[in-house]
């Protein structure tokens, strides 16, 4: 048992657990923007999908009002605050589930964590000013992504002497960032960040290592749903990427992910389940 504590809800992140992804913004990359209808958000079709997802195997919801898909343009904190807190407070009232903040602002931080946000996902690894503050206050776990630059040109030729290396380097200096703001490591997620400011090659070389970054003795969150590196190496459209991100996704619970964050809940679910059934030589229950 690794007992890993979200808030109110505990999880056993000794094995992989699905996080389904619910992308509260107009323009996201791969599902079109179908929870939001460029005006407002559409509480009832998000209420239907986080339904469906919990029923298909999620015990994680990752909500997110800022597209940070590589050229997305900033979005202004009222929108996002507007997007993504009514989502958060309707989800915490209706289900049993942990819900995911996809942020990176202090403010949003802040108000989702007392409207029953379990879990910080921030892909600036709280690098804004004032989210370590605001972080820490809250007592709630943080996931801390890598990204090279940030969404705007973290596309433009990323370079790294190392990537393994380098995402490492980040990690520790994060790790310490929090501790120093009061963060205690126990309550931190690692994700090296898949698509963000790194090359295809990058990337499979992150995928194909991801059992070294348990160095930091932290778990692991991997997000590879429906990237553009699987388009890379298929040349697939958005829409075909399901049995390459499944690939990976069996890759990453054979070197001991403890999260995956995906767009398709049922599919990840069964992959995850056979692959621990062929870990564990056991029928999981
Ligand atoms: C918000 N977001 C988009 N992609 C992501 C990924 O790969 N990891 C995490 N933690 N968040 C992501």
């Amino acid at each position: 048992m690794r007992e890993f504590q979200f808030g109110t809800r505990t999880l056993d992140l000794s094995y992989t657990h699905v996080m389904g992804i619910l992308n509260v913004t107009p323009d996201s990359f791969s599902d079109g923007g179908v929870l939001h209808n460029g005006g407002s958000v559409q509480l009832d079709k998000i209420l239907i999908q986080a339904e469906k997802m919990i029923g298909d195997g999620a015990t994680i919801l990752d909500i997110g009002g800022e597209s940070t898909r590589p050229g997305a343009v900033p979005v202004s904190l009222q929108e996002e605050k507007e997007r993504v807190l009514p989502v958060i407070e309707k989800i915490a009232q209706e289900f049993d589930v942990v819900i995911s903040i996809d942020t990176s602002a202090p403010e949003l931080i802040t108000e989702a964590a007392k409207l029953g946000a379990g879990l910080i996902n921030d892909v600036r690894a709280l690098g804004r000013e004032g989210a370590l503050e605001a972080a820490s206050r809250t007592d709630l776990p943080v996931c801390l992504m890598h990204m090279l630059g940030s969404p705007a040109t973290m596309q433009d030729r990323p370079e790294y002497a190392d990537v393994l290396d380098d995402v490492s380097d980040f990690f520790a200096e994060r790790v310490l960032a929090c501790e120093a703001s009061g963060i205690a490591k126990e309550r931190l997620i690692l994700d090296p960040g898949f698509g963000f400011g790194k090359t295809v090659e990058h990337n499979l070389r992150l995928m194909n290592n991801i059992s070294q970054l348990h160095a930091f003795g932290l778990p692991l969150l991997i997000g590879t749903s429906r990237k553009s590196m699987l388009g890379a190496v298929l040349n697939r459209e958005v829409d075909q990427r399901l049995a390459g991100g499944l690939a990976t996704v069996v890759m990453s619970v054979m070197q001991g992910a403890a999260i995956v964050r995906v767009h398709d809940v049922k599919e990840t679910a069964d992959a995850v389940k056979m692959t621990r059934a062929v870990m564990a030589e056991a029928v999981i229950k």
